[in-house]
């Protein structure tokens, strides 16, 4: 059994896990290792039972079968399972991106929601080419929500994001047939593909996989970050703090997990009410504090500065301080085993969405048109909760990291042009001068596979020693932000000579906080608008970046991969998608995809190398646009892209 320091770099988590195991409550970390030894198959990604002939599993050492009782093979097999994850990540960014739309025509009828960016509302409709003139808020909401509707259901054409990239990146997917039709099309048309007797190509599976992941990235993670700014407000750079520590013991605890922003956003409108605060102080407590988990946390933290618990693994060790009066969940990545851990404790285990049900929860159906009651009432379950609260079982660890959130495509790089001169030219200036060598989206999630957040800190550490700027999201985000990375003052620390020059002018930390998982959709649109400014190339796969997901885990990571991949990105993930028993399927995720699109995945587990993995990427970016090398020395030199391609093997 690993330690707690082998199980976590965090030192709240560290104090946790002892506290977990000396009251033997089991957490994720312990149940990972009973499941040991896992099923090699699965790991490969060579065992299908798609239909009930089989389950078939295809020996990966050819001493076995090698094809299904159907005939597939290895790379069908790998390639069907895993466009099947692509479906039910996009699914999940999706159906979240469709709630916040609904919510954005609840706010156009006047629900409970209000329109808290009309800028952007009005930007969008334009884009959109609504006519707005004369018009109210509330009309042009009507009209922009119907339109992101449309954009589920539709049969042909293009989803209007797509628009947004660059024309070249554009044409690429119109030549390989990949522009996604309709966002539920492209989920439907993929799983079709992989029923028994379906789609038998892994190539044009994968295919198929690549256009439903556009249809994530470029539409329904969009939608959902375009509308959620519409009607919760556009993030701005905004201070908080992160990790246990910030759950308080003299007061009502409310923790807020899951992903999306319609119940959270209410419930933190709802705390502020007078009388649930009086009602608080009536059962003994000083207050009520609210704080997140995941990428909940991550929509309230960067609208409204909301402390953050922590990230994916620490959703049982929140539970586990017994201070916590209510856990509050919607939907995605909440651990089904909350509910079991929930009632070691007086925590009420409050499930919401209408998606999602758990054992031993209580169930608060949320209604997005009776929004604010709602939000109240769950509140008012937390505050009549306290009472029941075991004092003498409460451990919180007295520990917190301040951070700066709240960056967008809109508010972050046009700071470094100055507030009266807005513009992307500064940050383009850094990286073709050599002052910036590149810039990286680092994101994902917890995995108890690895060290929990060291993969995160690791990586993202040598990218900035090598003076490349970081932005992240998701569970990443929150790890960074917990090691004291999302602060102005980690650039002292940590950044390469280039990066600190600017950190300094701007006042900006040297890894930007995008948001939640949806929201790497805004990294999506600041890179093309990085193109779009001139001296980066003609397509998303000639900027000097790279992309990582190190400690992943969810099939929304592998639907993000791939429309990373497919948008130009050299993306690194640490542990392998499940195709090593497909020698071609890999052989074509790893090299031959990026002939038709730029990018490509690499396999590395080990943070480092990783980093500079995606450094050679970076450096041979510069290389073909014709760049100088690093302004300033740095601790992992340039190579050619010759010595790059070499030392990948
Ligand atoms: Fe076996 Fe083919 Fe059925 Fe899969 S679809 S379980 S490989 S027979
Ligand atoms: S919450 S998908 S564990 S990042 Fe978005 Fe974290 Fe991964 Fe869930």
């Amino acid at each position: 059994m690993k330690s707690p320091q082998e199980r976590s770099v965090d030192p709240a988590a560290v104090e946790m896990l002892q506290h977990a195991a000396a009251q033997k409550l089991p957490v994720a970390w312990d149940r990972f290792e009973a499941m040991q030894p896992q099923c090699g198959f699965g790991i490969l990604g060579v065992c299908c039972r798609n239909c009930t002939m089989g389950p078939c599993r295809i020996d990966p050492f050819g001493q076995g079968a090698s094809e299904g009782i159907c005939g597939a093979d290895a790379d069908i097999i790998a390639a069907r399972n895993l466009v099947r994850m692509i479906a039910a990540g996009s699914s999940a960014h999706s159906d979240h991106g469709r709630d916040v739309t609904h919510a954005v025509l609840i706010a156009s009828e006047g629900g409970d929601y209000g329109i808290k960016d009309e800028t952007k509302l009005r930007a969008l409709a334009k884009e959109w080419g609504i006519a707005a003139e004369n018009k109210t808020a509330r009309q042009i909401a009507h009209e922009v929500a119907n339109i992101a509707q449309s954009q589920f259901g539709q049969q042909e054409g293009e989803l209007r994001f797509v628009a947004r990239a660059p024309k070249l990146t554009q044409d690429r997917w119109r030549k390989a047939k990949v522009v996604p039709r309709g966002i539920d099309r492209e989920v439907v048309d993929l799983l079709h593909r992989t029923h028994i007797g379906g789609d038998n190509d892994f190539r044009s599976l994968i295919m198929a996989g690549v256009r439903t992941a556009l249809a994530d990235g470029w539409g329904g993670s969009m939608i959902a970050t375009e509308l959620s700014d519409i009607i919760f407000n556009s993030p701005a750079w905004i201070r908080a703090r992160v990790n246990l520590g910030v759950i308080e013991p003299k007061n009502v605890n409310i923790v807020v997990h899951g992903h999306e922003p319609v119940l959270s956003d209410m419930i933190v409108a709802a705390s502020h009410d007078k009388e649930l605060q009086a009602l608080a102080r009536s059962n003994g407590a000083e207050g009520i504090t609210l704080s997140g988990i995941c990428c909940t946390a991550n929509e309230i933290l960067m609208r409204h500065g909301i402390p953050v618990a922590g990230n994916f693994l620490h959703q049982e060790l929140a539970i586990a301080t017994g201070a916590v009066d209510a856990m509050v969940v919607d939907i995605q990545c909440v651990m089904p085993a909350l509910g079991k851990l929930a009632q070691c404790f007086h925590t009420k285990f409050i499930s919401t969405s209408k998606k999602a049900q758990f054992p031993f929860a209580q169930h608060i159906e949320f209604d997005e048109g009776n929004a604010l009651n709602i939000a109240k009432q769950i509140i008012r379950t937390a505050i009549e909760n306290f009472p029941n609260r075991d004092k003498s079982r409460v451990t919180v660890p007295k520990i917190t990291s301040p951070l700066v959130a709240g960056f967008t495509a809109e508010n972050v790089f046009t700071a470094l042009g100055g507030r009266y001169r807005p513009s992307y030219r500064p940050l383009n200036d850094a990286i073709i001068t050599g002052r910036l060598r590149g810039v990286a989206a680092v994101v994902g999630c917890n995995n108890p596979r690895h060290q929990q957040d060291q993969g995160h800190l690791a990586m993202t550490r040598e990218l900035l020693a090598n003076d490349v700027l970081v932005a992240t999201t998701g569970c990443t985000a929150i790890a960074d932000a917990k090691a004291g990375l999302l602060c102005p003052e980690a650039a002292e620390q940590y950044a390469g000579e280039g990066l600190k020059e600017i950190c300094r002018a701007v006042g900006i930390p040297p890894v930007l906080h995008f948001g939640a998982c949806v929201d790497i959709s805004r990294i999506l649109v600041v890179l093309s608008n990085m193109v779009a400014e001139g001296g980066m190339g003609e397509s998303l796969a000639d900027i000097p970046a790279a992309a990582a997901a190190p400690e992943w885990m969810s099939e929304k990571a592998v639907a993000i991969g791939f429309y990373a991949v497919a948008s130009g990105a050299y993306t690194v993930l640490g542990g392998p998608l499940p195709v090593q028993g497909a020698a071609k399927l890999n052989k074509f995720l790893t090299q031959d995809i990026a002939e038709i699109f730029g990018g490509k995945f690499a396999f590395q587990d080990d943070p480092v190398k990783a980093a500079r993995l995606m450094l050679d990427h970076i450096d041979q970016r510069r290389e073909a646009l014709h760049l100088p090398g690093p302004m300033y020395q740095v601790p992992y030199a340039p190579r050619t892209a010759e010595a790059a391609v070499a030392a990948a093997g």
